[in-house]
């Protein structure tokens, strides 16, 4: 079987979707695009869309993480990502479902509202992330790209000031998942955990939000998932939002 993901280091849904081809044991090449320029290259490799993950499967090409959960179940059985049980995959495809809704966007609009009205946050991509030439000049010129990237995941002020407001109660709602079992089973890690945990994981990169996460059951949990992420994220957002 050979497989190709295009990823981007900063993505929480591509970090999902290597872990589950790790966990499926699929020998795969990773392709960590440009940040800025993956839809470019993504749509260059031959997908529809414009967004990362997008895998490259035995010659199928399979975009969106909850695709690729369900295109890995299929194609590699063991171990399951979906449980046999009805009741247990229904709990566990609408904990995923929850999760690529509404938690995901959470930490990109975050981090898009910061590249875009942060030149600290442009240098720190561009050192940090990208690791290019110059990163000062580099700052500058993406402006125009970040500026496009915060518009495309509505990352406002009032919507970023509105997902922090929610961030507390969907942080509970994923210690309740975790508490029922749904998620949270370390040793047999299933598509909602992938899906949520890796939000979760992203969130927790982020310097202003760390404190506040750290000591949660799903802390622990997106640790456990996913011990290296990217960052620390420095601090970018207003102190009186979060
Ligand atoms: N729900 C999709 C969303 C993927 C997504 O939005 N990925 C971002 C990076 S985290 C992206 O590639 N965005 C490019 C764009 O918005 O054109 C999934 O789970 O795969």
């Amino acid at each position: 079987m050979r497989a190709k993901l295009y990823s981007l280091s900063l993505s929480h849904p591509a970090h999902a979707a290597r872990l589950m081809l790790e966990l499926k044991k699929v020998e795969h090449e990773v392709v960590d695009c440009l940040p800025g320029m993956h839809p470019v290259q993504v749509r260059f490799a031959g997908f529809r869309g414009s967004t990362v993950p997008a895998l490259r499967l035995d010659g199928r090409r399979i975009q969106g993480s909850r695709e690729i959960s369900r295109a890995l179940d299929q194609l590699v059985p063991e171990p399951r990502l979906f449980p046999v049980d009805h009741q247990r995959r229904a709990a566990v495809e609408a904990a995923e479902q929850w999760g690529a809704r509404e938690l995901q966007p959470v930490p990109r609009k975050l981090f898009r509202w910061g590249v875009a009205n942060r030149r600290e946050m442009r240098v720190w991509m561009a050192r940090e992330v990208a690791r290019m030439p110059a990163p000062g000049l580099m700052a500058w010129a993406n402006v125009p790209v970040a500026r496009y990237f915060a518009r495309v995941s509505a990352a406002t002020d009032d919507e970023v000031r509105g997902a922090l407001a929610a961030l507390p109660s969907q942080l509970d709602r994923v210690d309740r998942l975790i508490a029922e079992g749904v998620i949270g089973d370390g040793a047999a890690p299933n598509a909602a955990d992938f899906q949520i945990l890796c939000s979760v994981r992203a969130l927790l990169a982020m310097e202003d939000l760390r404190a506040r996460i750290e000591s949660r059951p799903c802390a622990a949990a997106a640790m456990r998932i996913q011990p290296d992420f990217p960052g620390p994220v420095p601090r970018f957002l207003p102190a009186d939002w979060v």
